[in-house]
């Protein structure tokens, strides 16, 4: 990854390499913090933030569901990843806040360890590659599960989580594809260990519903409404395997993927097998948006 200078911790601005923490964090053992994915974008008027009140809200609403009180407000969380950003001189930049139970004692019971706060910042290109944002990437439908509700939030950016995704990203990798999709307990597409899904039939967007165990991602957000502002529909609504491979397009969104086109999923070839004509139109919307070219949404860039 490449380095910036500092990182927040706590309220205070740590240089990299000292950002540091205890082998015996409660965090690190148990998968017990919270966290959001967040860009920074390069436009006419500086650098802004994508949506930045929108990931700063779900950061809280997953501490919640974790009952975790993180010990910042919102005013102070959404001011110091602005500045964090201001000091590292940066155009543009992913942003990682973490909440997560710090050093004291060890079991399963957080509540007598610190709750420790920290907001890194990083250039971080494309997700899937160059490739993958213009020409799609090749999908392998999981053996892993996505983690029903009655185990682990879905719908919570909790670390835990991820160990869930790593396990699918895993698998896919080890059988030759770029990125895995994920079926929920119920047999139906949940979606990517790091994205959510969107197929298109017919000139119709089709989406898994949050019941579905689909994150509630600020870029799916971002893309239905784009989408209806062109005129296209959504449907939230159960999706099966079938119908993936039977799609006219199928993309992921996500802060770090953005917009990644889908070209091929377990041997099934997607629509023309490259990126589809309304896949690249919203894609393209997409980068004018954060970009700040767009009138309509300049209010989804908080300016840094
Ligand atoms: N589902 C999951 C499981 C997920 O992790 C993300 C974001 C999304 C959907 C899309 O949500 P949104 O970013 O609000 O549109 N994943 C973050 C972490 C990726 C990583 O590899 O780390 C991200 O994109 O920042």
């Amino acid at each position: 990854m490449i380095k910036t200078e500092l990182i927040w911790v706590n309220g205070k601005f740590v240089k990299w390499d000292e950002a540091k923490i205890h082998i015996l964090t409660h965090g690190l053992h148990y998968g017990t913090g919270v966290f959001e994915g967040i860009r920074c974008y390069e436009t006419k008027e500086g650098p802004a933030v994508f949506r930045l009140k929108d990931h700063i809200k779900r950061l809280f609403d997953s501490a919640k569901v974790f009952m975790m009180e993180i010990p910042f407000t919102f005013e102070e969380i959404f001011e110091a990843t602005k500045e964090t950003i201001r000091v590292n001189k940066l155009k543009e930049c992913y942003i990682r806040p973490i909440a997560y139970y710090g050093y004291k004692e060890m079991g399963l019971n957080p509540l007598n360890n610190p709750v420790e706060v920290a907001i890194a910042c990083y250039p971080w290109g494309t997700y899937l590659g160059e490739e993958g944002l213009k020409k799609g990437v090749r999908c392998k439908i999981s053996s892993w599960r996505r983690i029903d509700s009655c185990m682990l939030p879905p719908l919570a950016k909790l670390t835990a989580n991820y160990a869930n995704s790593t396990l699918a990203k895993l698998e896919a990798l080890n059988c030759g594809y770029e990125e895995a999709i994920l079926l929920n307990f119920d047999g139906k597409i949940a979606e990517g260990p790091g994205e959510n899904i969107f197929i298109v039939k017919n000139g119709r967007l089709i989406t898994p519903p949050f019941s579905a165990g689909a994150l509630p991602g600020i870029t799916r957000n971002s893309v239905i409404t784009m989408a209806k502002d062109q005129g296209i529909i959504t449907i939230e609504a159960d999706i099966l395997r079938e119908q993936l491979f039977l799609a006219d397009e199928a993309f992921f969104t996500g802060t770090a993927a953005e917009i990644t086109p889908i070209r091929e999923i377990d041997g099934r070839v997607i629509g023309n097998g490259s990126r589809g004509p309304i896949t690249e139109k919203l894609q393209s919307e997409f980068f004018r948006v954060v970009r700040g070219e767009v009138k309509k949404y300049l209010n989804w860039l908080d300016f840094v």
